[in-house]
């Protein structure tokens, strides 16, 4: 925990200093790569939504034309979205 802790005030996404934090949303089913990016998030102590995915389904080729999850939403606090493919990528 106190690991964790560290990592987040030294990545500046510590709760305490800075309340107005990016959203992150998964966009996958867990059971596949996807758990790969919410380990990490779970590990690094952030919020974060899961859009449950399945591969080739409208959530995903919405966003990663090959089918292939998982994805990362970032909404960032000015407003402006974004999304990473490619769970290495996301890491
Ligand atoms: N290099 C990609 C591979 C992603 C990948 O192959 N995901 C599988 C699920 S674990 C998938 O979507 N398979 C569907 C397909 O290959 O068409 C990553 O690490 O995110």
């Amino acid at each position: 925990m106190a690991y964790n802790r560290y990592r987040s005030v030294a990545s500046g996404f510590s709760t305490d200093m800075n309340p107005k934090q990016p959203a992150y949303t998964v966009i996958g089913l867990p059971p596949t790569r996807a758990i790969r990016v919410i380990w990490a998030l779970e590990e690094i102590g952030l919020d974060y939504k899961i859009e449950p995915a399945r591969p080739h389904s409208d959530p995903i080729t919405s966003v990663n034309p090959s089918g292939k999850v998982p994805a990362l939403r970032v909404e960032e606090t000015d407003g402006k979205t974004f999304e990473i493919i490619d769970s290495v990528a996301i890491l």
